[in-house]
């Protein structure tokens, strides 16, 4: 199983700004506890970050025919961009979101999701712990 996990703009200053709502751990140890997340679900997994909408598109219109399936936090363009659900429409893998706070109890504007609407799943307010989940939703998910 080959999986893509997506982070949206700012994610890689995690462990720099605002511990308080993201956690004081970098994107860096993000990844090391991904692909290790990874590997004990016998996985392929490949972390891609991007602050760019339209890096974010490619890489999503990438993922098409080379990958079983999508695990994204679009961060802020969860709630913008129409750009990234279109795209995961189009390759149509199957996709889960994970949000690391908890947005249905944040601001208003946080609580609209495009993203979400071409995922099957949606796992927030974990933490980093949330993308384990998504990892192992997906692996049951395309189980035979
Ligand atoms: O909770 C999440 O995972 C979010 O996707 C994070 C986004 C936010 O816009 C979404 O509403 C919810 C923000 C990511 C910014 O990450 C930072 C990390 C460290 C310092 C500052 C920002």
């Amino acid at each position: 199983m080959r999986i893509l996990v997506i982070n949206g703009p700012n994610l890689n200053m995690l462990g720099i700004r605002e511990p308080g709502i993201y956690g004081s751990s970098t994107y860096a140890d993000l990844c090391q506890s991904i692909t290790r997340w990874a590997d004990e679900l016998h996985m392929e997994v490949t972390c891609f970050q991007s602050n760019s909408e339209g890096e974010l598109v490619t890489a999503i219109q990438q993922a098409y025919g080379k990958m079983d399936g999508i695990v994204i936090n679009p961060a802020a363009y969860t709630h913008t961009s129409v750009a990234i659900l279109d795209a995961l429409k189009a390759v149509a893998l199957p996709a889960v979101e994970v949000h690391l706070s908890d947005v249905s109890t944040r601001e208003p504007f946080r609580q609209v999701s495009y993203a979400g609407m071409a995922c099957f799943l949606t796992v927030m307010g974990k933490g980093f712990a949330g993308y384990r989940e998504a990892l192992q939703e997906l692996a049951e998910h395309l189980a035979p």
